[in-house]
């Protein structure tokens, strides 16, 4: 199955929130059409909240442009149609005309959606943009929602850089469990399948069970895994496997960390110590240090970002466990809100549930298309 394919089928938690949002939201305004006109909530009294701020204030307020189609009640069935049993009676799509009210729903389904206030403001003011009146279907909103995600998040969707600089170190952090181990070795046999000499280190000596799951990572992948003994240091360990991975003429060195909580002080300093010594070997080390972070957290994840890049110099980013989650429109806050380059999402535990990150792809099946 293409990586698109699982992403699509596996997105479906925020995909359907976000759709179903969509589709409450064009119905709830919709005319009485095929809705038994519900009362009318009362206008409310203060008059209504300007709309978000616009970055560029150019045409927002135009008038109402002539709906494109307007929705007619029940089209009648065509003799060819009657023959045919075809069922040209498909009652329209609801509509609904893109206003004040409209825009405040969207922006609501967008924050319970995890993109986070500010991105739901932007993409909410960037949709209404020269629309205000137009009367849309749920199926327009995601095409509009989805080219606005996409926007966002293609400068950002960039697959990890490879150099000619031997060894390229990564360091691997991020908070306990968010899927360091198992990104390491998705990677590891992602970049061994493609040529690459690859060396492990298992730089988290606080568990055990931490270096086994990379041992089998490494015997699956024909990589070698670097391993110190339980609560040694994790940076003499990085640099033993530093000077391995140079002997070895290894293309990649790939860290691992052990997980550590924000406030955990020891912790955060061990990482700056892991830095430090790595870069006795080479100035220029680590070239990339990958945060990893959990889809399933939703907002934490911009907090962990800035706690990370505070500590170690954050290049890029990847999105673990997207599968199973409603919260995966925290990606799109993340892309917004930092700019980092987004090199990898998981979709799974299997080797090949981790695959660069395609914005417009990612766009698509965020919204349900
Ligand atoms: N569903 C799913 N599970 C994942 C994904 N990535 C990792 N996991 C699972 O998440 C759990 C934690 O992953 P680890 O790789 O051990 O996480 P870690 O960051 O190394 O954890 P610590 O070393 O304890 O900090 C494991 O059960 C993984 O199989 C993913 O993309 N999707
Ligand atoms: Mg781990």
């Amino acid at each position: 199955m293409s990586f698109f394919n699982k992403l699509r089928e596996r997105l479906t938690r925020s995909s359907s929130k976000i759709a179903e949002g969509l589709d409450d939201i064009v119905k709830e305004g919709a005319p009485e059409a095929d809705a038994p006109a519900a009362p009318e909530p009362p206008p409310a009294p203060e008059p209504t909240p300007a709309p978000p701020a616009n970055p560029e204030p150019t045409k927002t307020a135009q008038p109402a442009s002539p709906e494109p189609a307007p929705a007619q009640p029940a089209k009648a069935v065509g003799l060819v149609g009657r023959l045919f049993g075809r069922s040209e009676a498909k009652p329209e799509e609801p509509r609904r005309a893109l206003d004040d009210a409209m825009l405040e729903d969207l922006e609501d389904m967008l924050v319970q959606a995890d993109l986070g206030v500010e991105t739901a403001l932007r993409v909410t003011a960037n949709i209404a943009e020269g629309r205000m009146g137009r009367r849309v279907t749920s199926r327009e909103l995601r095409e509009l929602l989805a080219a606005e995600v996409a926007r966002i998040m293609s400068p950002v969707a960039r697959p990890l850089p490879i150099y000619p600089k031997k060894p390229q170190v990564v360091l691997v952090v991020g908070v306990n469990g968010s899927g360091k181990t198992t990104t390491i070795g998705k990677l590891a046999s992602q970049f061994k399948a493609a040529g690459k000499n690859v060396v492990i280190a298992a730089g988290d000596t606080f568990r055990a069970a931490a270096v086994e799951q990379l041992q089998v990572w490494g015997t699956r992948a024909g990589v070698p895994v670097m391993v110190a003994a339980q609560g040694s240091d994790p940076a003499s360990l990085a640099f033993d496997a530093m000077t391995r991975a140079e002997a070895d003429g290894a293309d990649l060195l790939l860290i691992d960390t052990a997980g550590r909580l924000q406030n955990r002080q020891d912790l955060m300093e061990e990482l700056a110590k892991i830095v430090r010594v790595i870069r006795k070997k080479d100035p220029s080390a680590p070239h990339n240090t990958l945060l990893v972070l959990d889809a399933t957290t939703g907002q934490n994840a911009l907090g962990q970002v800035e706690t990370f890049r505070n500590l170690a110099d954050v290049s890029g980013l990847v999105m673990t466990k997207l599968d199973g989650t409603a919260r995966g429109g925290v990606l799109v806050a993340l892309a917004d809100r930092f700019g980092l380059p987004i090199h990898a999402i998981g979709v799974g535990e299997q080797i090949d549930d981790l695959d660069a990150f395609d914005p417009d792809e990612f766009a698509r099946a965020l919204v349900g298309l």
